[in-house]
């Protein structure tokens, strides 16, 4: 493909909590800077995202007494995966990853800023109903391609892909531009089942070779 002026580049939580040695590292997720960097000069629009939790979130498993991360809890609007703290609004980790090219995006979306609710779309958060206002942002600019990369496959990207082809976008995921958590839990992987679901959906899976 090649990027054109209805097409944006979606870079999804390259925050410094999701690289090695932060608070939920993503394996290999500082990998992922390079390869974001590179896509960022080849699109005229670009949109970061950052999760964006405020202290004692819903999704922390220190919010939960007598659970441990990476258990899951049934809420209110259903399942959630609880969390190391992550991404605490203004904290170093909640940082974009140091060397990530912020200069160009025209739009900034945060995330996951109720403290009941967590959001790993940066379309709809997890009540599945509340709107962070980024397909009407992205409509209103005229696009109707959107190319994902960022962290983490299987939870952030995963969701926000989802919910950008529900919103009627056409989506492509770069497959060397983006790293997953692979939560252990799951059988099979949670990266394979999160690119099944997505191809199953008409997902497009490029690599960085495709883009010119
Ligand atoms: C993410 C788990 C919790 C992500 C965010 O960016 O994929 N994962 N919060
Ligand atoms: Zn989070």
């Amino acid at each position: 493909m090649k990027p054109g002026p209805a097409d944006l580049l979606l870079v999804i939580d390259v925050q410094v909590d999701f690289l090695p040695g932060g608070a939920l590292p993503v394996p290999d997720g500082d990998a992922v800077v390079r390869p974001v960097n590179a896509l960022q000069q080849r699109f005229r629009h670009v949109a970061l995202t950052q999760d964006w939790h405020p202290l004692g979130h819903v999704s922390f498993a220190t919010s939960h007494p007598g659970r441990e991360p990476f258990q899951t809890v049934t809420l209110g609007y259903g399942e959630q995966v609880l969390w190391p703290e992550h991404c605490v609004q203004g904290s170093v980790g909640a940082a974009f990853a140091p060397g990530l090219e912020t200069s160009r995006a025209g739009l900034i979306v945060r995330k996951g800023l109720n403290p009941r609710l967590d959001s790993y779309s940066a379309f709809l958060e997890a009540d599945r109903t509340t709107r962070t206002g980024l397909a009407g942002a992205l409509h209103e600019r005229g696009i109707r391609r959107v190319v994902l990369c960022g962290l983490a496959t299987d939870f952030c990207v995963l969701w926000s892909a989802l919910d950008a082809r529900e919103a009627g976008l056409e989506v492509l995921v770069v497959e060397d531009a983006v790293a997953g958590i692979d939560v252990p839990s799951s059988a099979g992987g949670s990266v394979a089942a999160a690119w099944a679901r997505m191809e199953a959906l008409g997902i497009g899976r490029i690599g960085m070779a495709d883009i010119s």
